[in-house]
């Protein structure tokens, strides 16, 4: 429902979208009912000719019903929230999917770069390909991100996936995705995090396993890499996004 206004593109997009949906219509029913409620009582009992408004304390059991019967349905669905959303945090939070591949994500005012393996599959060996601003990873594929910044609070979004965690300096915090739609999307830091907070944009790059081996065996060879980096089409742009190897 949601994904008309904005792209769905990891496996765990719709559980969140689901939640808001069940949030904004229990919240959205009981604003109506007592919308409604409210207005019908206002007209029913305001003041005619020959009849003034009535002065109601609402001290009475058979009023005082109007209140506690609404207050206990509006705990139930606090309830009900509460378990969605608890099953929700635990299946993208707390759980943590086997990982086909892991990537480092650094935030630093104000730029994302990002670290991750070469063709040997393995972290922080002399193989790694690093970016900044621009992250490419394989369609259906589990990744497991390792978050840190350099300087401030951070926040890595990725709003197609759903996906919000903030970096704190000194920690490194893990996370995980699965892309499941090619495409391009937005990688913002919502956190604000200085002056050029603003600025501080990059993008993902969800590829085919085709494209995304021949975009990791282009950046694997440190004599193509510079060339690589100028034919890059982020170069083409306003906002200059190398691709940079160690
Ligand atoms: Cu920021």
């Amino acid at each position: 429902m949601l994904e008309r206004y904005l792209t769905a593109a990891s496996t765990y997009a719709h559980s969140i979208d689901h939640l808001f949906i069940l949030i904004g219509a229990i919240v959205g029913f009981w604003l109506i009912a007592a919308e409604t409620m409210m207005f019908t009582l206002i007209f029913k009992f305001r003041a005619k000719d020959g009849r003034p408004t009535q002065y109601i304390t609402g001290e009475e059991k058979h009023l005082k019903r109007w209140i506690t019967i609404p207050h206990m349905l509006v705990l139930v669905c606090d309830v009900v929230i509460i378990i969605g959303a608890i099953t929700v945090w635990y299946d993208i939070k707390q759980n943590m999917p086997v990982a086909d591949e892991t990537v480092r994500v650094i935030g630093q005012q104000w730029a994302w770069s990002f670290q991750q393996p070469g063709p040997d599959g393995v972290l922080d060996t002399a193989d790694d390909i690093r970016t900044v601003g621009e992250l490419h990873v394989k369609v259906d594929t589990t990744y497991r991100f390792e978050l840190v910044s350099r300087d401030v609070v951070h926040s890595f979004a990725i709003p197609a996936f759903r996906l919000k965690q903030d970096a704190l300096p000194g920690r490194t915090i893990s996370g995980w995705f699965r892309p499941n739609r090619v495409g391009t999307y937005d990688i913002q830091c919502t956190q604000m995090c200085g002056l050029g907070h603003g600025l501080m944009a990059g993008r993902i790059i969800v590829e085919t396993p085709a494209a995304h081996a021949a975009w990791l065996l282009r950046n694997s060879s440190p004599s193509e890499a510079p060339q690589q980096a100028a034919q890059s089409p982020a170069n083409k742009g306003p906002t200059t996004i190398a691709e940079v190897r160690r």
